[in-house]
């Protein structure tokens, strides 16, 4: 595969509603898009990065240095034999950024997938045509409010509801949600590494309440210190900001630190290692679910192709495009009985409204392709 130009897209969406977490307040979701342009297709990928190293170390100022002064030139050199099997590899010796690298490996895929008219869903060995939404819920000004939205979200059949948590909004808002709602509901919290060993005892607060999961309760490189909780608590802990790689999968599921795991494509460097994540958890009996960035319909659409392979037993953060944008840049993924549909069509299935794009367009770079 050659490629002939790669250009990036800044986008600011607005938000329906702020989303808080542990980390901060969003009120827009800032992304770049990069497009990838080959004799034969397009691809087009969304980098997961925020403006702020909040929930990782990367930022989107930082993924845009790094992809034009060192992936792209490494993608670059693998000349003829480029595609994106090759990428991974090609990069290795960079060391982190896995949104960047993402980001370029996802467009490159698509254009190689659209190229031989393959979806992601067929190529990455999807067994679903459609997924059951799970829907991600933040941290708000109070319990009324809270009670507000997720019987919302209820009502509009999201099948699994995650409270955002930190300390002081924890037990409280969800024995809220399970007097208004029931034992049915299945809940679970993301805590997004917002306590402490030292908290063990006020997390086994949550035990009652027949949770999931509790989601990456402590820092993300605190593998012993999640097997240790582990043991002190009746929930179920996951990981999300911990894994980034499949070995990490392998150490953390040999360590006992989690009895589930959270793939993000963005968090392990592209939907090649998400799929090793998801056959190592699956070999040793751990069940995964797909975790969202607060995507738009160009992210989106992979996430959902990925979250129809067998391990992904549990409800993902794949939510409708209503949930976070009133105008995605696609066509909107809507939610049908609780589920949204696999797309079918060659590469992501998806591609963006032009109109949408460049109303929402902030910036545009284009970036070198000869290493300089
Ligand atoms: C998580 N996502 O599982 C992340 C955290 C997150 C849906 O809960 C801008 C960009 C804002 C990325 C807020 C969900 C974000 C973001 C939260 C990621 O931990
Ligand atoms: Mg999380």
């Amino acid at each position: 595969m050659k490629i002939e130009h790669i250009e990036l897209r800044y986008v600011r969406i607005p938000l329906v509603t702020p989303f808080r977490t542990s980390f901060g307040t969003s009120h827009a979701k800032d992304t770049f898009l990069l497009r990838v342009v080959t004799p034969d297709a397009e691809g087009w990928a969304e980098c997961a990065a925020d403006l702020h190293p909040l929930y990782s170390a990367e930022f989107l100022p930082a993924a845009e240095l790094v992809l034009r002064d060192h992936l792209v030139p490494r993608v670059m050199a693998l000349g003829p034999s480029l595609g994106a099997e090759r990428v991974r590899g090609a990069l290795a010796p960079v060391t982190g950024h896995p949104m960047a690298k993402h980001v370029l490996e996802t467009a490159i895929l698509d254009a190689e997938l659209r190229q031989h008219g393959l979806s992601f869903g067929r190529y990455l060995g999807a067994v679903r045509d459609r997924v059951p939404a799970g829907v991600s819920v933040g941290i708000m000004d109070s319990v009324p409010a809270l009670l507000e939205a997720v019987g919302g979200y209820l009502d509009e059949g999201y099948r699994r509801i995650k409270l955002k948590i930190e300390p002081g909004w924890d037990v409280a808002p969800v024995r809220a949600v399970r007097e208004r709602f029931g034992d049915d509901v299945m809940l679970q919290v993301d805590a997004n590494a917002a306590y402490a060993l030292t908290d063990a005892r006020h997390l086994a607060r949550l035990d009652p309440f027949g949770l999931l999961l509790i989601e990456q309760p402590l820092p993300e490189d605190d593998i012993r210190g999640h097997a240790e909780l582990a043991r002190q608590i009746v929930t179920p802990v996951c990981l999300d900001e911990s894994i980034t790689s499949a070995r990490d999968a392998a150490t953390a599921i040999a360590l006992r630190a989690c009895s589930v795991i959270n793939i993000k494509p963005a968090r392990v460097g592209g939907y090649l290692e998400a799929r090793r994540i998801h056959d190592v958890a699956e070999a040793n009996g751990i069940p995964v679910w797909c975790g969202g960035m607060l995507e738009c319909g160009v992210g989106r659409a992979p996430n959902v192709a990925l979250a129809a392979l067998p391990n992904f037993v549990l409800p993902g953060d794949t939510s409708a495009s209503s949930r976070y944008f009133a105008q995605d840049l696609t066509e909107p993924f809507v939610l049908e009985d609780g589920h949204l549909p696999v797309p079918t069509g060659p590469g992501t299935g998806v591609d963006v409204l032009p109109d949408v794009l460049d109303e929402l367009t902030v910036s545009t770079a284009s970036l070198p392709l000869e290493s300089t």
